[in-house]
């Protein structure tokens, strides 16, 4: 059999002062690529304030690098920016490789990640709407595209693009996403009827989300040391020492240079971090990087317009670190936001976790006295899905109930508070 070749040539365009970000870009770049199945042969860099808008990178370095791929019979380029579909069909032409984006590479590891019907909807679409007219600039036969690195479209499928049915094709992909998304809001809305709080893990892709949501409920989530890992949404009950009840969600990870348009393609799933109580931000506190990455969360979350929703910090993959270093990253945060370290591998600092969950959980609610008069049973029936009972006492005038309850419950059962 015929041996794919999968090596690649990674590319850099970088401003004044910019090298070391561009390095560690790079750095990440080489690990999509692993992830996506390829493997880096040589990477190009250029110190350039402006991108050439024709062909990215100057003419010079751009004839250095057919040059390299000429000489090594690489067949694939990947730039660390994005290209318009001009760039790469000029860059192509002169290089006779085939040229993709990290956008594009991201999308490429979606299409192989995603499992769900919604995942796949959601990732073909984002690849018709970003990937497929990059790929139709370059005037070949696209029945050919597809199976390489940056082609692969959701689950077995390759990307097709075929120009004349792109946009019957999108019509129908956005019809069955609006579909699913009515099953979403009634599945949100009978978790909202729970009355259960609500937390959402987000953070850095890597950082150990999944393994957290495992070590907390056994959901069994596939967690690797690859990037984008997950894709779809998992919801989990869990269970507090305390008894209290809480949902937990794990969600796609995030990564610098996430295009804007990737976040909103990605909107349906993502809306699990809207509609959550509160936020387990996981931090990968080993990574070098982890400042960084905390600062890219922490603007995905505010694209998400969620900025103001409480946070609990979880720097995560404390085996790894020295305590000086976790006592650091406990201190940068401040003294107002909740932080705890872990193991998540392994579960140590699991309690001082569950006891923040614990507080998270509890804040905002108070404990009260109802008075449901035996007519009205229907009602305490349904108390018992919001709130957490306390004490029950069968007196004269009904049933006496002392229970934790959040404001919007305590509102809707406001008629049976006793003064
Ligand atoms: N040493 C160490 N490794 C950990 C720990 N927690 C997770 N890992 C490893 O980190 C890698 C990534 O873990 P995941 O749980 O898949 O990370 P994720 O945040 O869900 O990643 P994506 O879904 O890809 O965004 C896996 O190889 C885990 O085994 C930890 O506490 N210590
Ligand atoms: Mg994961």
């Amino acid at each position: 059999m015929e041996k794919i070749d999968n090596r690649v040539i990674t590319v850099s365009v970088y401003p004044q002062g910019g090298a070391d970000e561009a390095e560690r870009s790079l750095l990440e770049l080489e690990r999509l690529v692993d992830t996506a199945g390829g493997e880096v042969f040589a990477t190009v860099t250029q110190l350039k304030n402006t991108p050439d808008v024709a062909t990215c990178i100057g003419e010079g370095k751009l004839n250095e690098l057919a040059d390299i791929c000429k000489n090594n019979s690489i067949k694939k380029i990947v730039f660390d920016c994005e290209l318009t579909p001009a760039q790469i069909k000029n860059i192509e032409n002169v290089t006779e490789a085939d040229v993709i984006d990290r956008s594009m590479l991201i999308l490429d590891i979606f299409a192989l990640h995603a499992t769900t019907a919604e995942g796949k909807i959601q990732v073909e679409l984002a690849q018709l709407k970003y990937t497929a007219p990059r790929l139709m600039g370059k005037g070949k036969d696209m029945s050919r595209l597809g199976g390489g690195i940056g082609t692969r479209g959701p689950g077995e499928s390759k990307l097709e693009i075929d120009r004349r049915r792109l946009a019957s094709r999108m019509a129908f992909l956005q019809g069955e996403l609006r579909e699913l998304e009515k099953n979403r809001l009634t599945m949100r809305a009978q978790r909202d009827r729970s009355g259960l709080p609500k937390a959402c893990i987000a953070g850095y892709t890597n950082a150990g989300k999944s393994t957290l949501l495992n070590l907390l409920t056994g959901a069994g989530i596939l967690a690797e040391d690859k990037l984008f890992a997950t894709l779809d949404p998992t919801t989990r009950k869990y269970q507090l020492p305390s008894g209290i009840e809480m949902l937990i969600t794990d969600t796609v990870g995030f990564i610098r240079k996430l295009p804007h348009h990737l976040i909103h393609a990605f909107k349906s799933t993502l809306d699990e971090t809207v509609y959550s109580d509160f936020i387990i931000v996981v931090v990968d506190a080993s990574d070098d990087e982890c400042l960084q990455q905390m600062s890219v969360t922490e603007g995905i979350l505010e694209s998400l317009e969620v900025g103001d929703k409480p946070r609990l910090y979880v720097f995560n993959k404390a085996d790894k670190c020295t305590p000086e270093r976790l006592y650091d990253l406990r201190l940068f945060r401040g003294g107002s936001a909740r932080v705890v370290t872990l193991c998540a591998k392994t579960g140590e600092g699991l309690e001082e976790l569950t006891s923040q969950l614990e507080h998270m959980c509890r804040a905002g609610k108070t404990t009260e006295v109802f008075l449901f008069p035996y007519t009205e049973q229907g009602a305490l029936n349904s108390l018992y899905n919001y709130a957490e009972i306390k004490e029950t006492k069968y007196i004269d005038e009904g049933v006496l109930v002392e229970a934790v309850v959040d404001s919007k419950t305590k509102g809707m059962f406001k008629k049976f508070l006793k003064e």
